[in-house]
């Protein structure tokens, strides 16, 4: 580009793509002087619980992708948010997210959709990127004040279970976390060989259906109770012999089979449903049963997402890191009242719930002056962008889950987070043992 010329925005043009679940998605390719930056928006299952939860717009109309179609959102970039922002300069993240925003009179950004604000916020910021000529997580980094680029501590799904795979276990995801690694290119080695280790202990014992896999990638064998989940992994774990750098995860996305104020662990096998139900304080001394039993440093979601009062409890045990997901829904408000009550003490950050970056920055420097963990989070509906990679080197939230390690779109992100490392080279901090507070 010659110089002199303002690097502006000159076009934007919205598609509605698939995502990793075959549901629709948007896509964006935003046009400045300098070229053509494209990002695509995940979805995770509807679960919008009030007001102030945003929403992600579909059509509704049931003749076409079972009402899941976006393309009234299509509508909203190509026409509203467009002529909003041509002529903006892509570098002034702030000011293109409040246009944005401002264009949406709705607390809950319903009228034009929060996947719609999603896809130009993160493709703008690709374009101011390349606009300073510095790589995108620099980028997110400068927008956020951060001066340490940190490479995060992958927690990798082994084992899916709940409403992401089609077996028995009431429990989302069984995560290994590698903290005992040096870098992250080592930790990506630990996961995909713990991974390949554990496919061996499944079909030993279960055969190769018990080697399917659940939305995420992660195995998916007949089972039902949690500490069998964790003895399969425990077992690969052995068989890697690197049983000294893996730490565990659970996400037990309890909202999903909580019925009342009882959890009913069979939630999912129909002639058992309704015989297995827990009360609040059994899960509290199941979990801390658990974490005695294993080695879990983090528990994302240990409670129905309106139950604030034995998060708390949980929390104030001070037996693992407590992760608020549907708790907090990455909702600026609700996370503003957790801090105030220290209901958890780490953030999950799905930023298609927030709407656009700048929000995202303000929700994890609220997390991180509070001295809460920060777990940057894809979600079950992906696509192959892989932005969360850069967003949590830039932001330096210490840690990622991206799903298991397979499947292109999961790969996508860990993948990213490699070329980041080479890229960095000497300068590269890898988060390790200080994944909480990095
Ligand atoms: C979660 C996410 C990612 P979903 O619960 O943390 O695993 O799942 O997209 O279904 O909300
Ligand atoms: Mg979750």
């Amino acid at each position: 580009m010659k110089k002199g010329v303002p690097c502006v925005i000159t076009k934007i043009r919205a598609r509605q793509i698939l995502d990793s679940r075959g549901i629709p998605t948007v896509e964006v390719d935003l046009h400045t002087n300098k070229g053509m930056f494209r990002a695509a928006v995940p979805s995770g299952p509807s679960t919008s619980t009030g007001v102030h939860d945003v929403v992600e717009l579909r059509d509704g109309d049931k003749g076409k992708y079972l009402g899941k179609g976006v393309s009234g959102v299509i509508k909203n970039i190509n026409g509203k948010i467009s002529e909003a922002l041509i002529g903006m300069d892509p570098t002034l993240q702030t000011q293109i997210d409040q246009a944005i925003v401002d264009l949406d009179k709705t607390e809950n950004k319903g009228e034009l959709g929060a996947n719609a604000m999603l896809a130009v916020s993160i493709a703008a910021c690709k374009a101011g990127a390349a606009e300073k000529e510095v790589s995108l997580y620099k980028h997110v980094a400068d927008l956020s004040g951060q001066t340490n680029l940190v490479l995060p501590i992958p927690a990798f799904t082994l084992i899916s279970g709940g409403k992401h795979a089609g077996n028995n276990l009431a429990i989302q995801e069984i995560m290994i976390v590698p903290i005992g690694a040096v870098t992250f290119e080592e930790a990506m080695q630990i996961g995909s060989e713990t991974y390949h280790h554990l496919k061996g202990v499944i079909f030993e014992k279960y055969g190769p259906t018990g080697c399917n896999v659940g939305d995420d990638g992660g195995l998916a064998p007949n089972i039902s109770s949690f500490a069998e989940g964790l003895d399969l992994v425990m077992e690969a774990i052995d068989r890697t012999g690197y049983s000294g750098k893996i730490k565990m995860a659970l996400d037990v996305a309890a909202t999903n089979f909580c019925i009342g104020t009882k959890y009913d662990l069979d939630f999912k096998s129909p002639n058992k449903s309704g015989q297995n139900f827990k009360s609040a304080e059994d899960m509290i001394e199941m979990y801390t049963q658990l974490c005695r039993d294993y080695p879990i440093v983090s528990i994302e979601e240990p409670f129905d997402k309106d139950d604030w009062e034995h998060t708390k409890l949980f929390t104030n045990l001070r037996i693992c890191q407590v992760v608020g997901d549907q708790l907090l829904m990455s909702n600026i408000k609700r996370i503003e009242k957790a801090i105030d009550e220290s209901t958890c003490n780490a953030l999950l950050l799905k930023v298609n719930q927030i709407g656009t970056i700048t929000e995202a920055i303000q929700a994890v420097k609220m997390a991180t002056d509070a001295h809460w963990g920060v777990v940057m989070s894809h979600r079950c509906g992906e696509t192959e962008d892989s932005f969360i990679a850069d967003l949590a080197v830039g932001m330096a939230t210490g840690i990622i889950k991206a799903g298991a390690p397979c499947r292109g779109e999961r790969i996508a992100k860990y993948n990213q987070l490699l070329r980041i490392e080479e890229e960095l080279g000497d300068k590269a901090i890898f988060a390790g043992k200080n994944w909480r507070l990095p």
